[in-house]
């Protein structure tokens, strides 16, 4: 048996992720063409509810969370550059850092006392061109959006059409329309679809109807939704009733993916809105009923509780329509991404999604992937080399495969 050539495994792994395109195949990022969807440049980053909640932990004194709130975008970024990266203390936290890295990667001075010179940069740029630019360094080929028609900003836009930007894909998200039923009757009404507040089987039937149009309209590659920590299924709950009657048989029907993303505490404090969210552990034997009664269909699941992520990791090896995807929100920072993946990997082999971005504003393509990357490398260097060791005749080849696989869209292909 011919050996391989000798390499170093860790120069390898880093080839392997350099000529990678990455696609992200959960993020909250949308194309130019979709208007104020679309979230970019100092001002959204400095305003990301991350670093907004940050920021509401050391506030100025005087300066109410109420007054945080009620300031026009660009203040908040000021007030968030002044108390997080100019004066308290070093920027430690992974969104603090996250922001340092976009600015050194854009060639900025992350240190500067003000937002003035990336302001300057992002307004004398070309829009498109700013997108070319985020995509082409962050190495992120293609990501997924996060798509709802019955959203006030995005129903519109895809009503009135616009041009598809090729490297946004479609997942419809199912949140506003079957959680808290019968909240979305009147919006789903609205749209043309006859659903009444009881699930009688002309509602379903309509809510399957909306769901395959907005599916062929959006060209959606998967279907997602998010749910509590206390989601039961089976369950004689609406959302259980919507998920079984309406979503999974659609999903087996086209033939695409659903999505679960469990764990979240919607408005544990109301008071921080959009980052007022926190999150509980699920009972993992909900899951191994769901992936029972539909052998058909492929769930990418991502749980939010670091104390879900080995039962998670259990029931993919009893169930193969379980596929675990990323360090979801509060699990994507490099301590958890390495304990994550190295057990992952242990109990799956490369049959799982490494990580999602879950980018809200685009330029945050330029840090996530980057610090992901960094914490998710040496353990695959670590796996890699413990396989040559074992006698393994491992080759550059093998690492590119498997890379490839993990990051280039996984079961929803490249
Ligand atoms: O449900 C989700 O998709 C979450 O990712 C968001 O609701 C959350 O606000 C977020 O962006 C976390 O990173
Ligand atoms: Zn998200």
């Amino acid at each position: 048996m011919q050996s391989p050539p000798a390499f170093s495994v860790s120069e390898a792994v880093a080839r392997a992720f350099e000529v990678q395109p990455i696609v992200d195949i959960h993020t909250h990022l949308y194309p130019i063409q979709m208007g104020p969807l679309c979230l970019m440049g100092p001002n959204e980053l400095l305003t990301y509810h991350y670093l907004k909640v940050e920021t509401c932990r050391q506030l100025p004194s005087g300066t109410s969370i109420a007054q945080f709130n009620a300031m026009p975008k660009p203040r908040q970024a000021d007030v968030v550059w002044r108390t997080l990266f100019a004066g308290n203390g070093s920027p430690l936290s992974e969104a603090q850092l996250g922001v340092v890295t976009v600015m050194s990667s854009l060639g900025l001075n992350p240190r500067s006392d003000s937002l003035a010179e990336f302001r300057a940069l992002f307004s004398q740029t070309d829009p498109e061109a700013y997108v070319d630019l985020v995509f082409s360094k962050s190495g992120v080929s293609r990501v997924y959006m996060t798509n709802d028609p019955l959203d006030d900003l995005e129903g519109p836009a895809w009503r009135e059409g616009f041009e598809r930007d090729s490297r946004f894909d479609a997942a419809l998200r199912l949140d506003s329309a079957l959680a808290g039923w019968p909240g979305s009757t009147a919006k789903l009404k609205a749209l043309g679809y006859s659903v009444e507040d009881d699930l009688s089987s002309r509602t379903i039937a309509e809510l399957r109807r909306y769901l395959d149009d907005w599916i062929a309209r959006m060209d959606a590659r998967y279907l997602a939704i998010s749910l509590p920590p206390d989601f039961a299924y089976p369950c004689e709950s609406a959302i259980a009733t919507l998920l079984g009657a309406a979503a999974y048989p659609t999903a087996r029907d086209h033939g695409i993916p659903a999505a679960l993303m469990v764990g979240v505490r919607r408005g544990v404090n109301p008071e921080l809105r959009d980052g007022g969210d926190g999150l509980g552990k699920w009972n993992v034997a909900f899951l191994e009923n769901i992936a029972r009664e539909w052998p058909d269909v492929n769930f990418l699941v991502t749980l939010l509780s670091r104390e879900n992520q080995h039962e998670l990791c259990v029931a993919a090896r009893k169930f193969p329509n379980i596929t675990p995807f990323g360090c979801w929100w509060f699990l994507n920072n490099p301590s958890i991404i390495r304990e994550v993946t190295a057990e992952r990997l242990e109990l799956l082999g490369s049959g799982f999604v490494p990580q999602h971005s879950d980018a809200r504003v685009l330029d945050q393509l330029l840090y996530k992937w980057t610090h992901s990357i960094n914490a998710i490398a040496p353990v695959f260097v670590r796996k890699y080399e413990a396989l040559r060791n074992a006698g393994w005749p491992l080759t550059e080849q093998d690492v590119r495969n498997d890379v490839a696989r993990m990051f280039g869209g996984g079961p929803l292909g490249s």
